[in-house]
């Protein structure tokens, strides 16, 4: 089996990748490789930080690799807290004090519509490739659900009755961001197996 850096320090994210991504490659996550390093991620787009994070991983520990950079869009707000979803609170990359500051900031207001957006960059044999996908949806008027992680228990998808933390990840994959780039990175994995 070949291997493969997720460039991640969210466990929640490796485990749904994990699940997903079937047998011929072998998942190895940045502790697997003993990387502890505060990697870097100052883009202004999603797509300039998935790359950032792979890229170092190449760099620095010779592994191909991929990364996700993921922003929740909230129409109502001009598009953030985006590319600064981690950061909206402070930088603790607190959930909870996210969500509650998200929450606040569209108190009375009407249109919550809102998406969630996944890059994935992958360096794999000489090759970057780039794969994205979303998820429509709109932020709830409170927390629902006790699974999922981040932003999950405010954001309802269009397409269910129920916000992300009431789904399992089996059901949150289907319909998901990750999951729908996640899919597109797959198909490429599988054809180019080497
Ligand atoms: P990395 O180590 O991969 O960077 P991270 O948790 O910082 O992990 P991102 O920068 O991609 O992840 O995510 C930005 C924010 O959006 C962060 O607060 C996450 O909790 C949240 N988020 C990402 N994917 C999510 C999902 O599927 N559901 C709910 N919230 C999500």
């Amino acid at each position: 089996m070949q291997d493969l850096v997720f460039a991640t320090n969210n466990s929640h994210k490796l485990e749904e990748i994990r699940r997903i991504v079937g047998e011929g490659f072998n998942i190895l996550s940045l502790k697997d490789i003993n990387c502890n390093d505060e990697i870097p991620e100052t883009a202004d787009n999603l797509e300039g930080n998935a790359l950032m994070k792979a890229r170092y991983v190449k760099e620095h520990y010779g592994y191909d690799c991929f990364a996700d950079d993921t922003g929740l869009m909230v129409d109502a707000l001009d598009g953030a807290p985006g590319v600064y979803s981690a950061r909206y609170a402070g930088p603790g990359h607190d959930s909870e004090a996210n969500m509650r500051l998200l929450l606040k900031n569209l108190e009375g207001v009407v249109d919550r519509n809102a998406r969630f957006e996944t890059v994935i960059a992958l360096i794999l044999n000489g090759e970057t490739v780039i794969f994205r996908g979303q998820v429509e949806g709109e932020i709830l008027l409170e927390p629902q659900g006790v699974d999922g992680f981040g932003y999950d228990p405010v954001f309802k998808p269009s397409v269910s009755p129920v916000s992300f933390a009431c789904m399992s990840q089996d059901e949150k994959n289907a319909i998901s961001h990750r999951g729908a780039a996640t899919g597109l990175l797959i198909r490429y994995l599988e054809s180019h197996l080497l």
